[in-house]
């Protein structure tokens, strides 16, 4: 691939309506019907076959025929041990800020008296059975098991299932292992892909059927999720997930060298992501081009980077203002405002996965260790939802208490719009306790 030069640069105010829609649109995913097909034939394979379409799906995929997708006891010790203490000990550290934000956020039961006599109330439950499925394709990724399972035990799940691909040599990754036992999850299976998800779907006979699917992956395994979850009583899923992205917003006071490596960070997740930069200022927009082409010089993902880079832009805006309004319509995961006044625009973002202010909060930080979660909404989910956090694993209950005096006074209400529905038995729900009660 060339060497890069500089992103795409484009002047919002001069973009009419369909080249500002092309400006924003995500780069296009992989071909839905071939993948959707291929998908559909392994959850009907693993659906029929159970463990022996596991093994032999995850010869075919992960390169490795496995008797015991269960990760042991003895493999939990081995990944301790093969550690290093510093890495043990970032991971613990990152552990307690994820699990005290998480713990902090917590919704709590509550209970009002919404008339004399009617007490409405709602409970919180956890889910079940949840699975969690943490990838390795491009990289493995102990961050994220942090992100899933540390939230699946404040719910309180009772069992918490977890799905990571194999190595080859039939491992499973030491510090994904390392993260979800620190979070007390030992059921941990090696499987990849879309047949991890449909192994925790539909259940086998070593792997336990789930009700809930959680986790980001590659274009197989977000469809796969999609699949499973609109088939009758199957899973339910957190969130439509796709490529990572990022949009900064950067003043002229902004450090390029910081900017470059924040929008670098997320191109090397993948040649499907997509980063954008919005200025104000065109020397900060230069400044920025030259920074990414020297950092990535030393960059191992740097091919990765670059094929991301190739889909994305940096947009010149009029104002900040102009540039939040972009960032509201594309709704990205990762929102960065490196402004010198960055906290006093937050009121202005209505959607976006999770915001970074100021020079000092790289995306890094918040993929790791400040504490908040990093499996946040992609491809614009962000207009209509929040990234995993407790209540994902949880479910609501709604419940009523109510006394004779209670349906003496509420009755009569309930009675009308019965009538009004010309829903007679429930009209005689109420009226015979009416009765009753004035009797
Ligand atoms: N930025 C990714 C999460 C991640 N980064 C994991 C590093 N490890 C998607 O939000
Ligand atoms: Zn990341």
């Amino acid at each position: 691939m060339s060497a890069f030069t500089a992103l795409q640069r484009l002047q919002w105010s001069a973009l009419d309506e369909t080249q500002r829609e092309a400006a924003l649109r995500r780069p296009a995913q992989q071909t839905r019907a071939d993948t959707a097909a291929a998908v559909s034939a392994i959850l009907q394979r693993v659906r029929a076959d159970g463990d022996d379409a596991l093994r032999e799906l995850g010869a075919r995929y992960d390169g490795v025929a496995l008797d015991d997708f269960a990760v042991g006891e003895d493999e939990f010790e081995a990944a301790q041990r093969e550690l290093s203490p510093a890495l043990r000990a970032a991971i613990d550290q990152a552990g307690r800020r994820i699990g005290a934000f998480h713990a902090a956020g917590m919704s709590a039961p509550y209970a009002w008296d919404s008339g004399d006599g009617v007490r409405c109330e709602r409970v919180l439950r956890p889910i079940q059975r949840v699975g969690l499925y943490v990838p390795a394709g491009s990289a493995p990724l102990p961050s994220t098991a942090l992100m899933l399972c540390m939230p699946a035990r404040l719910a309180g799940c009772p069992e918490i299932a977890l799905c990571t691909p194999p190595r080859r040599d039939g491992r499973a990754d030491p510090a994904v292992l390392y993260a979800a036992a620190s979070c007390g999850v030992r059921r941990v299976y090696k499987l990849g892909g879309a047949q991890a998800i449909a192994a925790m779907a539909f259940g086998t006979a070593s792997v336990g059927k789930c009700d809930k699917l959680f986790g980001p992956g590659n274009a197989y395994v977000t469809e796969a999720k999609r699949q499973v979850a609109l088939l009758e009583g199957g899973a339910a899923i957190d969130l439509p997930a796709g490529p990572s992205e990022v949009l900064v917003i950067a003043d002229a006071g902004a450090r390029a060298e910081f900017v470059a490596a924040d929008l670098l960070s997320q191109a090397e997740h993948g040649p499907d992501s997509q980063v954008l930069l919005l200025s104000d200022d065109a020397a900060l927009l230069d400044a920025v081009d030259a920074c990414i082409a020297e950092q990535l010089r030393q960059l191992p993902r740097a091919e990765t980077a670059r094929a991301a880079l190739a889909a994305s832009r940096s947009i010149r805006v009029e104002s900040v203002a102009a540039a939040m309004e972009v960032s509201n319509r594309y709704a990205p995961e990762h929102l960065i405002l490196a402004l010198r006044d960055a906290r006093a625009w937050l009121p202005q973002v209505q959607a976006a996965g999770s915001v970074f202010l100021g020079d000092w909060a790289p995306e890094a930080l918040g993929d790791y260790c400040s504490g908040t979660n990093h499996v946040l909404p992609t491809s614009g989910a962000a207009r209509y939802a929040g990234g995993v956090n407790v209540a994902s694993f949880q479910v609501a209950i709604t419940v009523q208490e109510v006394q004779p005096r209670g349906i003496a006074a509420i009755g009569p209400c309930a009675v009308e719009l019965a009538t009004a529905e010309g829903l007679d038995a429930h009209r005689l729900a109420v009226a015979l306790r009416l009765e009753q009660v004035a009797a």
